[in-house]
Formats: C-alpha cells, structure tokens, sequence
C-alpha cells in the first residue's frame, strides 16, 4: 500500500514539475520578412502559439491571430504598450498591425491579463 502511495505521490510532483517548468521553455518563432513586409500567425488555444515572436525593426508587421479556443478569456488581445485591445472573434483570422520602429521586449496580454505572449523587436 505504501508503495502506491509513493508512486502515485511521485507522478504528481512530476507532474507539477513539467507544468510548471516545461511551458518555460518557450519557442521563439521569427515572422516572415518578404517585400518590406512582415507577417506571422500565431494560434489561440489555450495559450498563445507561438508565444514568442520576433519581429525585424523597421519592417511594418502583421500579426495574424485565430482563435480556437471558446473561452471568453482569450476573446480579446491586448497590446497595452501599442495602445492595441482587439476582439478576436473565434475561427477568424484577425490582423493585428505592430509599429516595429522602436526595438525592444513588448508583452501582449489576453483581456484579463491572464495569458501572456512576448514580442521581441530587434
Ligand atoms: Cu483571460
């Protein structure tokens, strides 16, 4: 019996582990740059994928978000330092336009400031 309780305890700390600490080690995924423009698409399902993207300076960029999940937490987007709160209607693709001339660490926010997502100018 306390074998069971051992393992079972065990896999739950294992478990916390890789909730916790695996979701870190995010993927930074680059937009694609093509005449002078930039675009990428990021999924919306519970969470944000990619969930770090990197955009070139001075290249005007699209972010092109699609919203699978129904939640109503993840319906809106915000870019709180582009002055951006977008609806993002669910199964629609939504173009997102970012200013790139300032380089930097950007973070964008689901409307409750629960979900977040990075963007990095450079
Ligand atoms: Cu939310």
């Amino acid at each position: 019996m306390k074998i069971i309780v051992l393992i079972v305890g065990l896999a739950i700390i294992g478990f916390i582990g890789w909730w916790f600490f695996g979701k870190h080690t995010t993927e930074e995924v680059a937009a694609d740059v093509q005449d002078q423009q930039q675009e990428i698409d990021i999924e919306v399902n519970g969470g944000y994928s990619p969930e770090t993207v990197v955009l070139k300076q001075g290249v005007p960029a699209i972010l092109n978000f699609t919203r699978k999940d129904a939640s109503s937490c993840l319906d809106r987007v915000v870019f709180s330092d582009f002055g951006i709160n977008q609806e993002l209607p669910r199964n629609q693709k939504e173009a997102i336009t970012i200013d790139t001339t300032t380089p930097g660490e950007y973070q964008w926010a689901c409307g409750m400031d629960m979900f977040h997502g990075k963007l990095i100018i450079k």
